[in-house]
Parts: structure tokens; sequence; C-alpha cells
């Protein structure tokens, strides 16, 4: 088993705190995604999509997109649980999973094709209408956000899950590298934000 990953993007990110918090050690190897190497035929074989990380099994297949492979390793492994385990709470995690992927992951990364200098050479036909437009979407997840961080402790309810790592990895992202800083309105967001940024699979 192999991780392909490039461990500072938000993406791999999410796998790397996954697998930290569930004590799982799993061999990676570095994409270099800076020189394009996850656009080249080698990697493309391994994922048609192009995108890290990408998990490398034993019999030589290859599985994609960072939320599947923490729930193949949930599947192996589901204590502790990331995803829930009654009904109501696998639903709650899947629903903020998705939420915080299309309400605040989508606009982020909207902003980052479309309006940072970083990418410019990469989409060399950013749109910049598109990006201030996306900027809204960003402050209208992070709303939604805090809104449900003002009600439970985490995303999901009273523990922490995988849907925290997901909303983690892009509220840090877009703070770090988009110029989307947390917004002092969004008080809640601000203190879970400062408390997951304390947990050993966050910092270490
Ligand atoms: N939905 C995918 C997104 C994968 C993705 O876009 N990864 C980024 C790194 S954070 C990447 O590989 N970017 C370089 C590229 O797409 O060429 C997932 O969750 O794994």
């Amino acid at each position: 088993m192999k991780l392909h990953t490039f461990p500072r993007g938000p993406n791999p990110r999410r796998v790397h705190i996954y697998l930290s918090e569930k004590r799982l050690s799993v061999p990676c190897e570095t994409v270099d995604i800076l020189k394009r190497d996850n656009r080249k035929p080698d990697f493309l074989a391994r994922n048609a999509v192009g995108g890290v990380p990408v998990l490398e099994l034993d019999d030589g297949s290859h599985l994609a997109e960072s939320v599947a492979i923490c729930r193949y390793f949930e599947a192996l492994h589901p204590e502790p649980p990331l995803f829930g385990t009654t009904p109501q709470e696998q639903g709650r995690v899947e629903m903020w999973i998705r939420r915080a992927e299309l309400e605040v992951m989508v606009p982020t990364g909207l902003v980052w094709a479309h309006g940072s200098p970083l990418t410019r050479s990469v989409f060399p036909d950013q749109l910049p209408e598109m990006a201030a437009q996306s900027r809204k979407r960003v402050a209208r997840g992070h709303e939604l956000l805090d809104q449900q961080l003002a009600r439970e402790p985490f995303l999901a309810g009273d523990t922490f899950s995988m849907a925290d790592i997901v909303a983690f990895c892009t509220v840090d992202f877009g703070a770090a590298l988009v110029e989307l800083p947390l917004d002092p309105a969004h008080e809640q967001l601000a203190r879970w934000h400062a408390e997951v940024s304390e947990r050993p699979s966050v910092r270490d």
C-alpha cells in the first residue's frame, strides 16, 4: 500500500490528519504538483482526474478522492469512529462533509483558480469576476459553519469527525493561501478553528 500525496495540499492534508487521528501509518510518496507531475501519463494512469491524494492498494488498484480514501480506512479500522456510528450520526457527518465541500471548498477553489497570482501560470484564463463572486460564496459558507458551531462543539455534534477535517483543511487553506481570512464576526468558527489547530493530528 502507498499513498501518493502532496501533504501541503488541502485535499491530501485531510487524509494525513485522518490517518494521524486513527494512529495509522501508511507509506507515502510525494507527487510534486507544483511541477505538474500529477498531470503526466504515469500518474494519470493511477487517477484519470489527475489530483492527489491517490491510494495504491496491494493488488495494484487505486483509490482517488480524499474522503473515499478515508472511508476505505474507516471500514478497515472503525475505531475511533470518524464517520459516526449510529445511522443518525453517519447522516450528520455526511451532511456536513457535503456542505463543507460544496458550500466552502468549491468556492474557495474557484477563488484560488481565478483570483490568485500563484495560479495564474496554470490558469491563464482567470476570470476576476468569478473570483469576486466566489469570495461572497465563501463568506456565506463560513457563516453557515459559524452558525452550526454556535449550536454544537463540532460540525456533526459532540465529537470530532471527518466533517471537521474537511472543513478545517478548507478554511485553513483559504486563510493561508487564498486571502480568505476568518472574519472576526464568526466567533464560533474562530473558536473551533483554534481548538482543531491544537489537535496533535493537525499540529504535528
Ligand atoms: N476531490 C479531490 C480533489 C483532489 C485535488 O484537487 N487535489 C489537489 C491538491 S489539494 C491537486 O491535485 N491539484 C493539482 C491538480 O489538480 O493538478 C479529493 O478530495 O481528493
